[in-house]
C-alpha cells in the first residue's frame, strides 16, 4: 500500500475523519453545526486514543447529522475509525495554486470577461447603438444586447501568432444588438474590437439590417414580462376553472405559465407564443407537474398593444378563441372536466425535492464517505488565464454563452492535435399528446448554452473532486444588461482506477493506471443540466462527451385520454410516470465541432470501410490476383477498403456498413511510412429518425449526420444557427447548406459530429433524471511510431526489473 503511486483513495483512514471535521465546518450548516462539529471532534478523538490502545484496524464511520428536520430514521451513531496509521507527523499534502494571475484579455482564445462586456456596452452606447445601458430596457421599442462574446480570431492569423511569429490578432466581441428602437426592429449581430485600448475600438456590421427578422429572435425577460402581463386578465377569468380543476390552485401564487414550447410559429415572420399552465412559481418553475391548459400568445414585433392570446384548450378540448369561449363551455358543462384530488398539490414539493427520503431506511454504511481522490503532491497541471497544460499536453479553454465551452490550439508532444473543439448546440424534439406543448423543438443555443437564464455554478465535490481548478467566465444577462461572473469550468486531473494497459506473463506483469486530465463545463438550460467534459489521455486519447440531467419535461396524465393504450398508462408518446403525469419521448442530440488539424491544416479525410465479403474481392482492392491462394481456409473474410474522401459529405452509423473515419496528414508519415492522422469514433446511441418531410429538419440537419466533413471557412463557423428554429421554413446558418460538393483533399477540413441518445422517460426518471451521456473519442491513428505512454513510469515486474510510478508520502488531503 505505502508504495501505491500517485492518487489514492483513503478509505478507512484517520485522515477521513480529519477531513470531514473540516469539511463540515467549512460548510456552515445552518443547523446543529456546532454540535455536529464537537460531536465529529469527540468522536475523532475517542477514534485516536482507541486506535492507540488497541492498535487494530478497523473501519467505522463516524457519525454526524445530516439535517435539522425530525427523522423517522436516524443516522446510527456509530464507533470513530481506529487505524493503524502512525498519528504524528502527517503533514497536509504539498499543494501548489495551479493557476497564475495572467489575465484572460492577454489571450487569444479566453472568452471575454465582464470588464471587456462593460467596455464592448459602453462603446455601443457611446455611438448610438443601444438605448439602455446598465439598466433593464424599459419595453421592447429599446435596442439592447442580448448577447456578448468572444469573437474568435481569423485561424490563419492565429496560427501566424501562435507559430511563427505572427501579430497578436488582437481580441473582438461579438454583439448581438435587439434592435426595437429601429423603424422596422430586427436583430443585428457586430463584431467589436480589438478591445483592450478604448479609443481603437471598431464596429464591424456582421449582417445585413433586416436580415434577421426580429420575429424569429431568441426569448428574452422583456417578452416574457409582455405576455404574462397580456395573460393576467385571462388568468383572472379562469379562475374558477383552475381552482376546481387543480386542488384549488390559483394564480399567480400556486401556478405559472411556461413559455418555452418553443418555436414560436411555423414561419420566421409569425410570433405565436403557446404557453401551458403549470404547479409552481416564476421563481420554482415546475415542469415536472405541467397542467391540461393552454393557449397561444400572438405576440409579432414591438407594439404589446396588438398582442392578443387566442386557442385556448383545457383537458385537450379546443381551440377555443377567448379564454371567455372555454369559460362559458366549461360552465355549461360541456366539456370532460379534471378534478385533481384535494391535498394533491400538498404531495408535489415532497415528490419533487431532490433529498433524500426520510422515510426510507439508509443504507448499511450510507452514514461514512465514500472513497476519495486527492493529488498527494499537488496538481501536476498548471493553467496560466485559461491555458491548460498537462503531461505533454496543452491547450487554450474558451467559448461563449450560446454556443457552450470550446477548446482552442490543441497540442500534443509539441504537434498540434486540433485547431478547435467545441460545443455548438444541443437538439431536442418531443412528441406528446397534449395541447399547448406536443411538438416541442430546442435547440438549445437559441437560449444560450452557457448562461442561458441561469448561471452555472460548480458543485463542489459533486460535479468535480474538491481539487479541481475553477475558472470563472462570464456571460451577459441581457434582463439587466450587465455582465455577470460565474464559476462554470473546473479543470482537474482524475485517477480513474483502472488500467490504461495490463498485461500480465509468465515472465513478467505490467500496466499503467488510467490517469487523465479532465475539463468539465456543467451548465444548465432550463429543466436540463448539461455537463460537457473533455478527457485527455497519457495516450494521446481524446475523449468529448455529453451528458444530461435534471427534471424531465412532463404532460398531463388524462385517465380518460381517448387516445391512451388499453391500460391508459401509456400512449403513443410515453409512460404514466406519476400520479397525474407521464414522461414524454425526445432525443437529445449533442453537435461538436471538430476543427483536426494534424500536426498542420493540411489535412484530408480517409473513410475506411469495414467490410466482409469473398477473399478475392479483398485481395482484389489491392492487386490484380485471380485465384484465391490455397492457404485462405474460409472464402469470406473481413477485409478494409480505403476511401480519401473527395468532397464534402455527411455520413450517419450503420451497423450494416461500419466506418473509421480518420483526419490524417497527407504530408506526415509514421516511422513506418503511413500517413499521420486521428480517428474520429463517434459513440452515439441514438440518430435522428424524423424525414425531410418534418418542417424542422433543415434547421436541425446537424442532426441528420454523425459525421459531416466539410472544407473550413470563417464563415462558416457554427453547425447551427440560433435564428433558424424560429424560421424554420427559411432558415439559414445550417449545417447542410455547407454541403456544397468542395473539394476536401489536403484542405483544412472540419468535422461536425453529432452524437446523442434517445430518451424514454420512465418513473425512475421522476424526481430526477440521473445522469445519461453520449460522446466521441478521438484516438492517434498512425499518429504515433508505437504506444505514446512508455515515457511515464510504469508498473512493471520481471526477474530483474522492478519499475513503479512515483512513490508519495502519505499526507492529510489539503482544505479546499
Ligand atoms: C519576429 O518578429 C519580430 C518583429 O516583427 C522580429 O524582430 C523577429 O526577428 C522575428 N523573429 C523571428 C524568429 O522571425
Ligand atoms: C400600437 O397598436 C395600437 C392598436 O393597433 C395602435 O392604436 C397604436 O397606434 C400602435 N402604436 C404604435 C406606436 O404603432
Ligand atoms: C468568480 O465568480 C464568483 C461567482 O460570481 C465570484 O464570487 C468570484 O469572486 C469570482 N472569482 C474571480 C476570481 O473573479
Ligand atoms: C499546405 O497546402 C498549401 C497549398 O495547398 C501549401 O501552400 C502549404 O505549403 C501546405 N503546408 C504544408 C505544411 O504542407
Ligand atoms: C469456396 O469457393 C470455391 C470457389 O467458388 C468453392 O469451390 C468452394 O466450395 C468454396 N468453399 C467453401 C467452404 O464454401
Ligand atoms: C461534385 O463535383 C464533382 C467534380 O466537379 C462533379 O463531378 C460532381 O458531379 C459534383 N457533384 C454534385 C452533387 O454536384
Ligand atoms: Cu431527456
Amino acid at each position: 500500500m505505502a508504495d501505491n503511486p500517485g492518487f489514492n483513495e483513503h478509505i478507512g483512514s484517520s485522515f477521513a475523519v480529519r477531513e470531514n471535521v473540516e469539511r463540515k465546518s467549512q460548510k456552515a450548516m445552518k443547523c446543529f453545526n456546532f454540535v455536529a462539529h464537537l460531536l465529529v471532534l469527540l468522536v475523532f478523538i475517542v477514534g485516536l486514543i482507541g486506535g492507540i490502545l488497541i492498535g487494530i484496524y478497523a473501519y467505522h464511520g463516524i457519525s454526524s447529522k445530516s439535517s435539522c428536520q425530525d427523522q423517522p430514521y436516524q443516522y446510527t451513531d456509530r464507533q470513530a475509525s481506529a487505524t493503524t496509521m502512525p498519528t504524528t507527523n502527517i503533514q497536509q499534502c504539498p499543494n501548489r495554486n495551479p493557476q497564475d494571475n495572467t489575465p484572460y484579455e492577454s489571450s487569444l482564445f479566453a472568452p471575454l470577461t465582464k470588464k471587456e462586456m462593460q467596455t464592448v456596452s459602453e462603446i455601443l452606447w457611446q455611438r448610438n447603438y443601444i438605448t439602455t445601458i446598465g439598466r433593464e430596457p424599459r419595453s421592447l421599442k429599446e435596442s439592447f444586447i442580448l448577447y456578448i462574446y468572444l469573437h474568435p480570431p481569423i485561424k490563419e492569423d492565429a496560427i501566424k501568432y501562435l507559430y511563427d511569429n505572427g501579430t497578436n490578432p488582437g481580441r473582438y466581441a461579438r454583439v448581438h444588438i435587439q434592435r426595437g428602437a429601429e423603424q422596422v426592429p430586427d436583430i443585428m449581430e457586430y463584431k467589436v474590437g480589438p478591445l483592450g485600448s478604448f479609443t481603437g475600438i471598431t464596429v464591424t456590421p456582421l449582417t445585413r439590417p433586416g436580415e434577421i427578422h426580429f420575429n424569429s429572435r431568441p426569448y428574452d425577460a422583456l417578452e416574457v414580462k409582455a405576455i404574462n402581463d397580456i395573460l393576467k386578465t385571462d388568468m383572472k377569468a379562469l379562475e374558477t376553472l383552475m381552482r376546481e380543476s387543480f386542488d384549488g390552485a390559483t394564480y399567480p401564487e400556486d401556478l405559472f405559465i411556461f413559455y418555452d414550447n418553443g418555436p414560436p410559429g411555423m414561419k420566421g415572420t409569425e410570433r405565436e407564443t403557446r404557453f401551458i399552465i403549470g404547479f409552481g412559481t416564476p421563481e420554482d418553475e415546475d415542469v415536472l407537474y405541467l397542467l391540461p391548459l393552454s393557449g397561444t400568445v400572438h405576440c409579432p414585433w414591438t407594439n404589446v398593444s396588438e398582442w392578443y392570446p387566442h386557442s385556448y384548450y383545457y383537458l385537450n378540448q379546443g381551440p377555443y378563441r377567448t379564454v371567455f369561449d372555454l369559460v362559458s363551455a366549461y360552465n355549461s358543462n360541456i366539456i370532460r372536466k379534471v378534478r385533481l384530488p384535494a391535498g394533491y398539490r400538498n404531495t408535489l414539493r415532497k415528490t419533487r425535492y431532490p433529498k433524500r427520503d426520510i422515510f426510507l431506511p439508509l443504507r448499511e454504511h450510507a452514514d461514512q464517505p465514500g472513497a476519495r481522490s486527492y493529488m498527494p503532491q499537488g496538481p501536476r497541471f498548471s493553467i496560466s488565464g485559461t491555458k491548460v497544460k498537462w503531461m505533454d499536453w496543452s491547450f487554450h479553454i474558451s467559448g461563449g454563452q450560446l454556443k457552450g465551452p470550446a477548446l482552442f490550439d490543441i497540442r500534443f508532444k509539441g504537434s498540434r492535435i486540433a485547431y478547435e473543439l467545441a460545443v455548438n448546440d444541443i437538439s431536442l424534439v418531443y412528441g406528446m399528446d397534449s395541447s399547448g406543448h406536443n411538438s416541442i423543438i430546442y435547440m438549445d443555443a437559441t437560449y444560450g448554452i452557457m448562461g442561458g437564464d441561469t448561471p452555472t455554478t460548480i458543485l463542489r465535490d459533486v460535479d468535480c473532486p474538491s481539487y479541481a481548478a475553477v475558472l470563472n467566465t462570464s456571460y451577459w444577462n441581457s434582463a439587466d444588461q450587465k455582465a455577470v461572473d460565474m464559476e462554470s469550468i473546473c479543470i482537474f486531473e482524475a485517477d480513474e482506477q483502472e488500467a490504461l494497459w495490463r498485461h500480465y506473463t509468465a515472465s513478467f506483469a505490467g500496466g499503467m493506471r488510467n490517469r487523465h486530465l479532465i475539463v468539465r463545463v456543467p451548465v444548465v438550460i432550463g429543466n436540463y443540466d448539461y455537463t460537457f467534459e473533455f478527457h485527455f489521455y497519457l495516450d494521446g486519447k481524446i475523449y468529448a462527451k455529453g451528458k444530461a440531467t435534471g427534471y424531465i419535461l412532463s404532460s398531463f396524465w388524462d385517465e380518460n385520454n381517448p387516445h391512451a393504450g388499453r391500460d391508459k398508462t401509456r400512449d403513443a408518446f410515453g409512460y404514466r410516470v406519476s400520479d397525474f403525469h407521464t414522461g414524454p419521448i425526445h432525443d437529445h442530440m449533442f453537435g461538436f465541432k471538430v476543427d483536426m488539424d494534424v500536426i498542420d491544416s493540411n489535412n484530408s479525410l480517409e473513410v475506411i470501410h469495414w467490410k466482409a465479403g469473398d477473399i478475392l474481392d479483398a485481395l482484389k482492392t489491392q492487386s490484380t490476383i485471380t485465384a484465391v491462394p490455397p492457404y485462405f481456409i474460409y472464402n469470406q473474410t473481413r477485409y478494409l477498403e480505403y476511401e480519401t474522401l473527395q468532397r464534402e459529405q455527411g455520413f450517419r452509423l450503420n451497423y450494416d456498413a461500419q466506418k473509421f473515419f480518420v483526419v490524417v496528414n497527407d504530408n506526415k508519415k509514421n516511422r513506418w511510412g503511413v500517413k499521420r492522422g486521428y480517428h474520429i469514433a463517434p459513440l452515439a446511441t441514438g440518430a435522428q429518425s424524423l424525414s425531410e418531410a418534418h418542417p424542422a429538419m433543415k434547421a436541425l440537419s446537424f442532426s441528420k449526420y454523425h459525421v459531416t466533413v466539410t472544407k473550413r471557412k470563417e464563415e462558416e463557423s457554427f453547425l447551427s444557427s440560433i435564428y433558424d428554429i424560429n424560421r424554420m421554413d427559411n432558415p439559414k446558418g445550417h449545417l447542410e447548406l455547407m454541403l456544397n460538393n468542395e473539394s476536401i483533399i489536403n484542405e483544412d477540413i472540419v468535422n461536425w459530429v453529432t452524437v446523442g441518445l434517445l430518451h424514454i422517460p420512465t418513473s425512475e426518471d421522476v424526481p430526477m433524471t440521473t445522469r445519461v451521456e453520449s460522446g466521441f473519442m478521438l484516438k492517434p491513428f498512425n499518429f504515433f511510431d508505437t504506444t505514446a505512454s512508455f515515457d511515464m513510469p510504469q508498473y512493471f515486474e520481471d526477474e530483474s526489473n522492478s519499475e513503479r510510478e512515483p512513490a508519495f508520502a502519505e499526507c492529510i488531503e489539503p482544505k479546499l
